[in-house]
């Protein structure tokens, strides 16, 4: 059985690599920036805030970046959080694709960086109900969907 809704998937999620490996590119500028005498906003705890066009990103007191928050549209209310690991790489993030103001779209990675799942509320509910299983070779061998909207998984497809 081959669900066609898991190649639209397969391609949304090399997307959305894509759109990872800008954001960590962005990250590069935002702290190359930083390099360079913008020494950025100190707030409490030793922490800091770094803004660049439409990137904001909050360091720790040890100067490693924490989060990282695009307003794309520069509304004031961000359409994407990265969280990071302390190692640098990121952790997970959550996306507000339409600009709705909701996340409808949770990204999950491995220690290495490397994508691991994405969770997507087709119903834009902000809750998930379908995740997309990747294995370390990018490839999406798992899809779980919940079609009643219970947040439990009802059938998973398995790509191949
Ligand atoms: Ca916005
Ligand atoms: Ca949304």
């Amino acid at each position: 059985m081959r669900d066609p809704n898991a190649m639209t998937s397969t391609r949304s999620i090399l997307r959305s690599g894509t759109r990872s490996a800008c954001l960590g590119a962005t990250l590069a500028a935002l702290a190359l920036a930083d390099c360079t005498g913008e020494p950025g906003r100190r707030l409490p705890g030793d922490y800091r805030l770094v803004q660049k066009d439409q990137y904001q990103a909050l360091y720790g007191p040890d100067g490693r970046i924490q989060r990282l928050l695009q307003d794309r549209n520069h509304d004031g209310r961000a359409e994407a959080v990265v969280v990071y690991r302390p190692n640098g790489k990121p952790e997970r993030g959550e996306l507000d694709t339409d600009a709705d103001g909701v996340v409808d779209r949770w990204e999950y990675f491995r220690a290495d960086g490397t994508l691991e799942k994405v969770a997507v509320s087709r119903r834009r509910t902000g809750r998930p109900d379908r995740w997309d299983h990747v294995g370390p070779d990018g490839r999406v061998y798992q899809v779980d969907f919940d079609e009643d909207g219970d947040g439990k998984v009802d059938r998973s497809d398995y790509p191949r």
